[in-house]
């Protein structure tokens, strides 16, 4: 395992002196955003990171290893290859590995390199889940199941309605997942603070959350802790102009006979052409706000 790990010598210090650290995604930079929005929003981020108090380490797979911290030249590298970096989930990670190649890592991936790291909070935008019409497709994101099984808090801003909520938080329940509302007893959808659907429970404080995440560590479960932080009122979008687009895209992927790990890039670059830049904006501005929160709970996991 080891082999194929190289964390960042920064990270790997902030790690030994027992300094927060927070894990942050790359599917986002080379599949979630358009050149240069996604080079600037990386950084972006980083910066967020070291302000609120902690070490970041982005995530991703380069010549076959799994990089746990990135250099600014490395970021750019995956932002203007874009596309051409391949979508690395679970079970894409050997194949790469074996041979050499590069891979901009999903949630899932990015928490295993997380825990193999030994970093235990991981800011993003959306998570995957449980997509529309799954009763007849299967078509269930690995995101679920590595929360069910890698010891990761992820801080999300929800999840995108191009899944079925619903379904998605069921598969959480069963899977025995801690879903958390930071501020809110209602599952943020990414794009607009309330779903109508609701959370596992509240918490109101990075100090509460991260000792929840203490307390299943001290139970000894072996997953993780999904907690959901709703998009900032000023940077919300109208729930019906984002809901037509939504609809619009999965309707076309239906009708395009879309398969696989193509289905999520797929509707997320058609929801993003819909709507236009802004959807764009408020992307970047949810992600930033997570890795605040991120930051400031690894920080308070730090002090326990
Ligand atoms: N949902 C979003 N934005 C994203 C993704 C999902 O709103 O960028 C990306 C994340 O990397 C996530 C992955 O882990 O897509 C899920 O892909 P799949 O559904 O194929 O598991
Ligand atoms: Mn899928």
């Amino acid at each position: 395992m080891k082999k194929f790990l190289d964390i960042k010598p920064e990270v790997a210090e902030a790690l030994a002196a027992g300094k927060p650290v927070v894990a942050l995604e790359s599917t986002i930079i080379s599949h979630g955003m358009p050149w240069p929005q996604n080079a600037e929003t990386a950084f972006a981020v980083e910066r967020t990171v070291r302000e609120n108090g902690a070490v970041p380490a982005t995530v991703a797979i380069l010549g076959g290893k799994l990089k746990a911290g990135l250099t600014e030249d490395e970021i750019e590298y995956l932002a203007k290859q874009g596309q051409a970096i391949p979508k690395a989930s679970r079970r894409d990670l050997p194949v790469l590995c074996a041979r050499g190649a590069d891979g901009a890592t999903t949630v899932a991936s990015t928490m295993i390199v997380a825990a193999m790291a030994g970093i235990d909070v991981f800011a993003t935008g959306g998570i995957g889940g449980v997509h529309r019409g799954a009763e007849t497709t299967m078509d269930i994101s690995a995101d679920l199941e590595e929360l069910a099984q890698t010891p990761v808090l992820v801080i999300c801003a929800g999840a995108k309605s191009i899944l079925d909520l619903g379904l998605t938080l069921e598969y959480l329940e069963t899977k025995g997942v801690p879903v958390a509302g930071y501020g809110t007893e209602e599952l943020p959808a990414f794009y607009t603070r309330t779903s109508g659907f609701g959370v596992d429970f509240r918490v109101d404080s990075p100090e509460e959350l991260a000792s929840v995440f203490a307390a299943e560590r001290v139970l000894g479960y072996k997953g993780g802790l999904l907690c959901t932080n709703p998009i900032p009122e000023a940077y919300s979008m109208p729930a019906d102009v984002i809901n037509a687009a939504i609809d619009q895209a999965v309707a076309e992927s239906v009708a395009r006979g879309i398969k696989g790990k193509a289905v999520t890039p797929f509707l997320l670059a058609r929801v993003k052409d819909i709507t236009g830049g802004d959807s764009l904006e408020a992307n970047i501005k949810l992600v930033l706000n997570n890795a605040a929160l991120a930051a400031r709970t690894a920080a308070a996991l730090c002090g326990m």
